[in-house]
C-alpha cells in the first residue's frame, strides 16, 4: 500500500494485508443524514450487519484533521453527535485537514478515499444526483464526477427520489459509471422501491457483482465505479402517496428559504424524517441495512475470486 496519511484501525489493517474482504461505509449518513439521537444507534447497526455477512467494516470519517478508515466507538460517537461536524466532499479535504476539522464524508470522498486504499466495496444508503430545478440552479452533485474517476463497487438504493431521477441516469450513462440492478431491472428510488425507469442490466447474486468487477479489473479499462443498484421490496418501502406529498412540501420548503449548496440534501432528508414522523427513517435504515449486508456479501465472493 501506498503511504497515505489516511490511519486505519487495526482491523482494517490486517485484513486488507491479508486481502479479506473489507466494506467502506461513509459517514455524512450519521451526521447529516440521520437524525439524532438514533443516528449512533444505526451507525453501530450498520457496522455490525457487514461484520455478520462476512466483512470488516471500513466506516471513514475525519477527526481533528486525521482521516480514518474504521472508527472506534468514540469516534464514531463524535462524528453521530458533536455539533461541529463537516460535510466533506472531495474538494474539502485537503483544507479540512489543514484546518483540524472534524468531518463526515460523502458518497463521493468516502469512494475516493477507500479506493486508494485497496477498499472494492462501499455501501451507502442513495447516491447524490442531480437535483430537480439543476436546470436553473446547476445543482448536481459531486458524487457523480467522483464515481466517474472511482474504481469501486458502490451498493445503494438507487438514487435519492429527491433528485431528478431519469436526468441522474443520464449523467451516468454519459460518466461511464456503471449500473446494473440487483435482482431486478426496474431502477429503485431510494425510499420508494421502483423509481419508474428500468436498466440495461442485472445481476441475481452477489457472486456475479464480484464477478463484473473481477472481470472489469481484468479488461484494463476500470477508471469508473459499479452501482449495484438494490431496491428494498415492495412491502417496506415508503407510502408512495405520503411519499409524493412530502416531497413536495420539502421542495417548496428548499425554495420559500432559498437553501442551497451542501445543505440542500439534508435540510430535504430532515423534512421527511420529521414530516413522516419517524416511517421516512424506518424506511432508510431498512435501505442502509440490506445495502451493507449486500456489500459485505460482494467483497466476500470479491476475495474468494482472487
Ligand atoms: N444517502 C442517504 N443519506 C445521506 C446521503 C446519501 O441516505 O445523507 C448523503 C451522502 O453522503 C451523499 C450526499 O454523498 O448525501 C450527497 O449530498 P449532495 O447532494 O450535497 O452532493
Ligand atoms: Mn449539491
Amino acid at each position: 500500500m501506498p503511504e497515505l496519511s489516511i490511519r486505519l484501525s487495526d482491523e482494517v489493517r490486517s485484513a486488507l494485508a491479508a486481502k479479506q474482504p473489507v466494506v467502506a461505509l461513509e459517514s455524512t449518513i450519521i451526521s447529516h443524514g440521520l437524525p439524532r439521537p438514533d443516528n449512533l444507534r444505526i451507525a453501530r447497526e450498520i457496522e455490525q450487519t457487514v461484520r455478520d455477512n462476512g466483512a470488516v467494516p471500513a466506516t471513514i470519517g475525519m477527526l481533528d484533521g486525521q482521516l480514518w478508515a474504521g472508527l472506534d466507538d468514540e469516534a464514531l460517537k463524535r462524528l453521530a453527535t458533536s455539533e461541529d461536524v463537516v460535510k466533506l466532499s472531495v474538494r474539502d479535504l485537503g483544507i479540512a485537514a489543514a484546518s483540524s476539522a472534524d468531518g463526515a464524508t460523502t458518497v463521493a470522498s468516502t469512494s475516493a478515499i477507500a479506493a486508494a486504499m485497496g477498499i472494492k466495496v462501499f455501501a451507502t444508503g442513495g447516491l447524490g444526483g442531480v437535483h430537480r430545478e439543476a436546470a436553473q440552479t446547476f445543482d448536481e452533485s459531486a458524487d457523480l464526477v467522483t464515481l466517474a474517476q472511482t474504481p469501486i463497487v458502490v451498493v445503494s438504493a438507487g438514487v435519492k427520489s429527491i433528485l431528478d431521477v431519469g436526468a441522474t441516469l443520464e449523467r451516468l450513462e454519459t460518466l461511464g459509471v456503471g449500473l446494473v440492478g440487483y435482482q431486478t431491472k426496474r431502477f429503485p428510488g431510494f425510499f420508494i422501491t421502483d423509481s419508474g425507469f428500468s436498466l440495461d442490466w442485472q445481476v441475481d447474486s452477489a457472486e456475479q457483482a464480484a464477478q463484473a468487477l473481477k472481470a472489469q479489473e481484468q479488461q484494463g479499462v476500470h477508471h469508473a465505479a459499479l452501482v449495484v443498484a438494490n431496491p428494498l421490496p415492495e412491502s417496506e418501502q415508503l407510502d408512495t402517496a405520503l411519499h409524493d406529498r412530502v416531497l413536495a412540501e420539502g421542495l417548496s420548503i428548499v425554495e420559500r428559504d432559498r437553501v442551497s449548496g451542501k445543505q440542500v440534501t439534508p435540510v430535504l432528508l430532515g423534512h421527511f424524517h420529521s414530516a413522516t414522523e419517524g416511517k421516512s427513517l424506518e424506511v432508510n435504515v431498512r435501505i442502509i441495512l440490506r445495502n451493507a449486508a449486500l456489500a459485505a456479501q460482494i467483497a466476500a465472493a470479491y476475495a474468494k475470486l482472487a
